[in-house]
């Protein structure tokens, strides 16, 4: 069979502001992608799931966390490389509160993936950040002016 190989298309990505009165939640990659900066829970939007879905889902299998309160917040579109190959992602960003019954502490459910989950001001927020939350949070305040 010809060895043909199919068009690169673009991924989609949801990762989340999970917030905390004035913090944010925040683990080191361990994943060759961003490898040893800090960024939001999240990962890959699968066939047929709303973002909200997504980031339920995503925030669960990383940290154990049940969220509430799940709102899109902005998306951006980034292209980088790994490994000398260009890869596409658009990232959709979402915001959400832990849920508040019963009390709920961040674990690290994919060591693989993430050095650990903690809880960071967002006026002090841990260097460096991965690429496309960096090139977000200077532009950008995520805390909604009254409570979500
Ligand atoms: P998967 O199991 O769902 O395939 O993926 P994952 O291992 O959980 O995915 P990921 O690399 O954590 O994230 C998915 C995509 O989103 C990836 O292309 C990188 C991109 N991304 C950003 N910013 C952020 C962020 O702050 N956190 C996370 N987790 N991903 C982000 O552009
Ligand atoms: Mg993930």
């Amino acid at each position: 069979m010809e060895n043909v190989s199919p068009s690169p298309v673009p991924k989609f990505g949801v990762a989340v502001f999970l917030l905390k009165d004035k913090t944010v939640l925040l683990g080191r990659r361990r994943s060759s992608i961003g490898h040893n900066t800090f960024a939001l829970p999240g990962g890959h939007l699968e066939f047929g799931e709303s973002f909200e879905e997504c980031a339920d889902r995503e925030v669960e299998e990383a940290t154990g966390l049940l969220i509430e309160k799940i709102k899109f917040l902005t998306v951006t579109n980034n292209v980088f490389y790994k490994e000398g190959k260009p890869v596409h992602a658009v990232i959709i960003f979402m915001l959400a509160a832990v849920s508040a019954h019963p009390q709920q502490l961040p674990q690290n459910i994919e060591p693989d993936k993430c050095d650990s989950w903690d809880w960071y001001d967002w006026n002090n927020l841990p260097q460096p950040l991965f690429g496309p939350l960096e090139k977000l949070v200077g532009a950008f305040d995520p805390f909604p002016s009254e409570k979500i």
